[in-house]
């Protein structure tokens, strides 16, 4: 009988298209994030049924109904808390987790750190457009002092997080920074940001045409200077790392600040799950066990 020795399929581009075409208004940085997502998948051969897309509430959340992967659009601030599940349950996925700056760095702050601090193994995409999109223009935890919105019509009077200090902070073990004007850049820092065996924090510049007037594709493309062609950069230094995160201004640094590789992942780290993804193992608990337990707990 012949054997056939078909190639498997190849991934396209046109695979990973979703069943609803995105809403984001004309101009909008998220249409850039989307097409770096998936020609970064593309480029790494990544079956997109290996690939589960997490988001939180936004604009930017709305991320993984345009895209053809496994997804799930949670609830604001949570993605990162189900996106840990997710990892656990089956460590042979790739994570892509996927939202905008308010349900990052405001409702879901807690969460950004600590699942930066257990190192789950997943790539986390900010589109970072300093404002709430959504909600229709509200002042975000990355707006400007000063920045005047729909709700602090005088001007910002609260001082902005800075999420790549705040990552370097929390352990992040690949931190990083693109802008949705730079495709070519930000395709590599998806990949990289992928193939990192740990927690991947990549912020992105992703502006808002709509409701912020101040951070826009002609105001970030002078400012933005590509860390890889400082020759002297060393990315595995964090305090040089930290030192460049501060800069806001003049120049402001895209590419990776920081990643080292030297600490466990939190599914490399659990032993329970070092016989492979629990999802494959027999989680039955005997009726002889189940029985003792609650007999002790009655
Ligand atoms: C618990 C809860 N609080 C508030 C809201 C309202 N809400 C929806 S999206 C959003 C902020 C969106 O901003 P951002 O996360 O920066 O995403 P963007 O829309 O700019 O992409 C808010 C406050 C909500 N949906 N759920
Ligand atoms: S409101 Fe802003 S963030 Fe939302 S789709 Fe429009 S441009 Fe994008």
């Amino acid at each position: 009988m012949a054997t056939s020795l078909a190639a498997p399929k190849q991934l396209a581009l046109a695979d990973l298209k979703g069943k609803v075409d995105p809403d984001w208004c004309p101009g909008c940085g998220d249409f850039g994030v989307l097409a770096a997502v998936e020609k970064a998948l593309v480029e790494l051969q990544i079956p997109n049924h290996n690939v589960v897309t997490i988001s939180g509430i936004g604009c930017s959340s709305n991320f993984p109904g345009f895209i053809n992967t496994y997804g799930m659009h949670t609830l604001h601030g949570r993605a990162l808390a189900v996106a840990t599940g997710v990892k656990l349950a089956n460590h042979d996925l790739t994570v892509l987790v996927t939202g905008g700056d308010g349900d990052g760095f405001g409702i879901g702050g807690n969460h950004f750190v600590h699942t930066m601090r257990r190192n789950v193994d997943l790539l986390y995409i900010v589109m970072d457009n300093q404002i709430y999109g959504l909600t229709t223009g509200q002042t975000s935890p990355t707006s400007r002092i000063g920045m005047k919105t729909k709700s602090m019509p005088f001007g910002n009077i609260e001082a902005p997080v800075n999420p790549i200090s705040l990552a370097l902070a929390a352990g992040a073990t690949f931190v990083a920074r693109g802008f949705s004007g730079e495709q070519k850049q930000l395709i590599e820092l998806i990949k990289q940001g992928i193939e990192h065996k740990g927690f991947s924090f990549l912020d992105v510049f992703s502006p808002c045409v709509t409701y912020n007037h101040d951070n826009s594709y002609q105001w970030f493309r002078p400012r933005v200077k590509k860390l890889e062609d400082d020759t002297a950069y060393d990315p595995t230094n964090w305090l040089a790392a930290m030192e460049k995160s501060l800069l806001w201004g003049d120049e402001i640094p895209i590419g990776i600040f920081f990643e080292r590789t030297d600490i466990l992942t939190l599914h490399g780290a659990e032993p329970v799950l070092n016989k492979g993804p629990l999802v494959h193992g027999d989680t039955r608990i005997p009726p002889d066990v189940a029985r003792s337990f609650i007999e002790e707990l009655m």
